[in-house]
């Protein structure tokens, strides 16, 4: 029995060094020490022994179960990674092959524009300012000089939500925020740009939620000719450096004095056309300087600190400089349109 054993064993490790592949391999095992297999059998076979043989032949046969078992693991390892060893050097791959190509996006024309603007205010030292959309009636209004009941809160029909909390109608409650975080020192710095809303009928040139942006600039000794210097370059940034620009007296409750501010038409130079309706000049923001009582409430003292803001309709910007001529191509998501404004 001990030398059928040691064949057994002679003749599997044959075997097992020669097979080709795993497959193979699995052959062998199920053909050595499968439940049909001459290791089972021999097993099996002991009780005809006499009594003092069986321990040592049962011990032998489990050692030559054990060395065939290793010896099939032994070779499924070196099987196993001679295959991926294979498979890494079929599949290598040709970094010379030329790519597919990746259809590119570009972004939203309002987008494009946005930050076009704040790259030109971050470079004369502004920082970009965020805040909610959904507002409390104080920021939104009474912070900017607007007391409940002031005729001038008709000029801006608004989403309320509930008596006191409404959807923002403009930036500057983004403004008023940041000036009472700054607790009376200057300088205050920022534009605010984002979404704002107001009840209205959607049209050509209206809608009941637009983008804005604001700036303010408030410190000691602050000008309205800052104002001015500082609105000339934007314009010339914007819509070429021959642009004037030309203020007009106006009224919001947030500044005081008020002006519109009107930038030498881009078209004809100034001389007339259809642009600018025969004037030479286009309306592109409204600006001025902080009112007193808004500083005060923001908690600055108005005989120390002075500042300037502006406000203007990203939208519109758009539409002069792009030639767009309604403002709902921005929210109709028509890629037909959004294509047309891919930045070299
Ligand atoms: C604070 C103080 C003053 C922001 C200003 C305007 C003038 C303005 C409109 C232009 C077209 C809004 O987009 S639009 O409809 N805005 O004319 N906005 S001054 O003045 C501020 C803001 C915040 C604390």
């Amino acid at each position: 029995m001990q030398e059928r054993l040691m064949t057994l064993q002679g003749e599997a490790v044959e075997k097992i060094e020669k097979a080709a592949s795993l497959k193979e391999l699995q052959d062998i095992r199920v053909e050595y020490l499968g439940k049909k297999g001459p290791i089972t059998e021999v097993l099996k076979g002991m009780g005809k022994l006499p009594a003092e043989e069986r321990p040592k032949m049962g011990q032998l046969a489990n050692e030559v179960r054990d060395a065939i078992t290793q010896k099939v693991e032994t070779k499924q390892e070196k099987l196993e990674r001679e295959a991926l060893d294979a498979k890494l050097s079929s599949e290598t791959i040709d970094v010379t092959l030329p790519g597919r190509p990746v259809r590119k996006g570009n972004a939203h024309p309002l987008t494009a524009v946005i930050e076009e603007i704040e790259d030109l205010f971050i470079g004369m030292g502004f920082s970009v300012a965020e805040g909610p959309e959904v507002e409390t009636d104080y920021y939104n209004f009474e912070a900017l000089n607007l007391p409940k009941n002031h005729p001038a809160r008709d000029m801006q029909d608004s989403f309320f939500i509930t008596e006191d909390i409404l959807l923002r109608t403009q930036t500057s409650p983004v403004q008023a925020r940041t000036m009472e975080k700054h607790e009376g020192r200057g300088p205050v710095k920022i534009i605010s740009p984002g979404k704002v809303y107001r009840r209205d009928t959607d049209d050509a040139t209206h809608s009941h939620q637009f983008m804005q942006i604001e700036g303010l600039y408030v410190d000691k000794d602050v000008r309205m000719s800052d104002l001015k210097g500082t609105l000339t370059l934007f314009a010339q940034k914007l819509f070429g450096a021959e642009r004037e620009i030309r203020l007009r007296p106006s009224f919001f409750p947030f500044t005081e004095p008020s002006v519109e501010v009107d930038v030498s038409c881009f078209k004809c130079n100034g001389k007339g056309c259809s642009i600018c309706k025969r004037t030479g000049w286009i309306e592109i923001l409204g600006a001025g300087m902080v009112h007193p009582n808004v500083l005060e409430m923001a908690g600055f003292d108005s005989k120390e600190y002075t500042g300037f803001a502006f406000g203007m309709g990203p939208e519109r910007i758009a539409m002069l400089k792009y030639g767009i001529d309604d403002i709902r191509h921005f929210y109709a998501n028509d890629v037909r349109f959004l294509e047309q404004f891919k930045r070299a």
